[in-house]
C-alpha cells in the first residue's frame, strides 16, 4: 500500500485513545495507522520574527511520522487571522459582508503555502498519496507541483464552496481555482458545491468540464492534467457514538443534567462559536417559541454550547458579545426563581459527555447559515435512544441536509419558521420519530466515516475502487450546461 501523506492547517494534538479527538482526526489517524504515512502541518505555536525557524519537527508514533512546525508571528496574523480566516471563510459562508479584501494577507497567505511546501517537498516519495485538507491550503498542491512534486495529491474543502458570482468577488478567485486544478482530486460535501466549482472551473478557463458515468463526479481536463472533481460527504465515527451514547446515558453528567432539568423537556445546541452557525437567529427563534406557544414557558430549557473559536479575529469578538447580551435580555425577561430559558455556555465537553446531553435532549437544533457539512447533526441522531428518539431541527443550508431526510429542514432565516417546528419537534409523537430517526441512524452506519476516508483515498489512488460508496450517496442533478 502507498503511503499517506496528510496535510492540515493544524495538526491534531491527539493523544492515541482518547475519546476527546473529534470525529475528522480519528479517522486522519486510522488510515494513517493502517497505511502507514506523514501527518504534517502547524503545531500550534507562534515564533517571533526574529527567531530562527527550526523547520518541522519529527516524531514518530506506531507508523506515523508527525511534521510539525511553529509558525512566525506576521505569517500567523496574515495567512491564518487574516486571509484564511477574514477573508475566505466568510466568502466561501456567503458573507460578504464580512469579508476583508486585503492584499497584504494574501501575500501571506501565498507564502506559508510556499514554506509548507518547501518543508513538506524533500520527505514526499515517489509513490505517496498527498491529501491536503481545507481552504487555509488550496495553492499547496500547485506549489508542490512547482517543486517538482509529481505525486497523486488530493484535496478535499470542509466549507460549502460559494455561487460564482460569490466567488468572483475575490480579487484572487481565477488564480485560486486554477491552483485547485493542480490536484488530481478535489472532493467537496454536496453536490451543489461541486456545481458551484465547475460553474467557476468553466467561468475562468481553467479546463473543460465533463459529467462521469457515476452520477457524483466531473472530469476537468486542464491543458497539464485531468483533475477529477468528487462529491464526498463526509461522516463520523456512527458505531463508536452509538455505543458511548448508549454508556453515557448512566454517566453522572448525563444524571445531574437531567435531574436540573426536572421533567422539562430539552433543547440542544451545540456549535464552535462561530458566524456561520446562525446563533442570534436561533436564540430569536427559541424567543419567539416562548411567545408564540406560551405553554413552553417553564416547561422546556435550551442548552446552547459554544466554546469560543479563533477569537484574534475582530468578528468573533462582536459576536460573542452579541450573544452574551441576548441570552441575558431573554433570561432576564422570561426566567422565574426555578427555571432559566437558555443555558448558555461558552467551553468544550468530552465527546461521551456531549453524547449522553444528545441522548437526553428531546430537540437537536442545528441551524447554520451555511455549512459545509455540520457533524452535530449527524452525531445528534447517531446518539439518540433508538427506540425514543428525539428530532433533529435542521437548516436547509447545511450540507447535512443533503442527507439527514428525517430531520424537520428549516430556513434559519425565518425565526417564525424555526418556532412552529420546534413547537412540532417538542410534540412529535413516538411512531413519526422512530420512522424519522431510522432512515437517518441507517445512511449514517451505511456511509461513516471509515467509508469517506476509504472513498477518497481510493479515489485518490485513481483506481474505480472510489466509487464504491457512490450507492449511498445522494446523486447530482447537473445543471445541463455540464452534462
Ligand atoms: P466545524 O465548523 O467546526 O467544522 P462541525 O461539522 O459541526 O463544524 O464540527 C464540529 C465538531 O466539534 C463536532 O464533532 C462537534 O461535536 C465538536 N464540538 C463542537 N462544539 C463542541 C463542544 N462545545 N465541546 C466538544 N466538542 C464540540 C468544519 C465545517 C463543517 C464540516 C466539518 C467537517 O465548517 O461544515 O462538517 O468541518 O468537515
Amino acid at each position: 500500500m502507498d503511503r499517506l501523506v496528510i496535510i492540515s492547517n493544524r495538526v491534531a494534538p491527539v493523544t492515541e485513545g482518547k475519546s476527546q479527538a473529534g470525529g475528522l482526526a480519528v479517522a486522519i489517524l486510522e488510515a494513517l495507522r493502517r497505511q502507514g504515512g506523514i501527518w504534517f502541518g502547524w503545531n500550534g505555536e507562534m515564533i517571533e520574527e526574529e527567531q530562527t525557524d527550526p523547520g518541522p519537527t519529527i516524531t514518530e508514533s506506531e507508523q506515523i511520522t508527525y511534521a510539525t512546525m511553529p509558525l512566525k508571528r506576521r505569517d500567523l496574523e496574515e495567512y491564518y487571522n487574516g486571509y484564511a480566516n477574514a477573508t475566505l471563510w466568510p466568502l466561501l459562508h456567503y458573507r460578504l459582508d464580512l469579508a476583508n479584501f486585503d492584499n497584504a494577507t494574501y501575500e501571506g497567505y501565498r507564502r506559508v503555502n510556499a514554506l509548507f511546501a518547501d518543508r513538506l517537498s524533500p520527505m514526499l516519495r515517489d509513490k505517496d498519496l498527498v491529501w491536503v485538507h481545507d481552504y487555509h491550503l488550496i495553492p499547496l498542491g500547485s506549489e508542490l507541483r512547482q517543486r517538482g512534486c509529481r505525486q497523486r495529491i488530493g484535496f478535499f474543502l470542509h466549507t460549502p464552496w460559494p455561487s460564482s458570482e460569490m466567488w468572483q468577488a475575490l480579487p484572487a478567485h481565477a488564480e485560486l481555482v486554477r491552483a485547485l486544478c493542480a490536484y488530481d482530486l478535489v472532493g467537496f460535501h454536496t453536490a451543489d458545491d461541486l456545481n458551484c466549482f465547475a460553474q467557476c472551473v468553466t467561468n475562468t478557463g481553467a479546463g473543460a468540464v465533463e459529467v462521469m458515468e457515476d452520477g457524483v463526479s466531473l472530469r476537468i481536463v486542464t491543458p497539464e492534467r485531468v483533475v477529477t472533481g468528487r462529491v464526498f460527504p463526509i461522516s463520523i465515527d456512527t458505531a463508536h457514538l452509538e455505543t458511548l451514547a448508549r454508556q453515557a446515558a448512566r454517566s453522572s453528567h448525563t444524571r445531574r443534567l437531567r435531574d436540573s432539568l426536572v421533567g422539562r423537556s430539552l433543547i440542544i445546541g451545540v456549535d464552535r462559536l462561530d458566524y456561520s452557525k446562525g446563533l442570534p437567529q436561533r436564540f430569536n427563534a427559541f424567543q419567539e417559541l416562548l411567545e408564540r406557544y406560551p405553554q413552553n414557558q417553564s416547561r422546556v430549557s435550551f442548552l446552547q454550547i459554544a466554546p469560543p473559536s479563533r477569537s484574534d479575529v475582530t468578528e468573533y469578538q462582536q459576536i460573542r458579545r452579541e450573544l452574551e447580551t441576548m441570552a441575558g435580555h431573554i433570561n432576564g425577561h422570561y426566567a422565574e426563581f426555578d427555571w432559566v430559558p437558555i443555558r448558555y455556555l461558552n467551553k468544550s465537553f468530552g465527546r461521551r459527555t456531549l453524547a449522553g446531553f444528545y441522548r437526553h435532549a428531546r430537540v437537536g437544533l442545528v441551524t447554520p447559515l451555511r455549512d459545509g457539512m455540520n457533524l452535530v447533526a449527524k452525531e445528534y441522531v447517531a446518539c439518540q435512544n433508538p427506540e425514543d428518539p428525539g428530532v433533529l431541527v435542521l437548516s436547509r443550508f447545511a450540507g447535512a441536509a443533503r442527507e439527514m431526510d428525517g430531520a424537520l429542514i428549516v430556513n434559519p432565516y425565518d425565526t417564525a419558521e424555526v418556532a412552529e417546528n420546534l413547537q412540532r419537534a417538542l410534540h412529535m409523537g413516538l411512531e413519526e420519530r422512530l420512522e424519522r430517526h431510522a432512515t437517518m441512524i441507517a445512511q449514517l452506519r451505511r456511509y461513516d466515516i471509515t467509508r469517506w476516508r476509504e472513498d477518497f483515498v481510493a479515489a485518490l489512488e485513481g483506481g474505480n475502487a472510489g466509487n464504491a460508496g457512490a450507492e449511498s450517496l445522494p446523486s447530482i442533478d447537473f445543471p445541463r450546461q455540464f452534462a
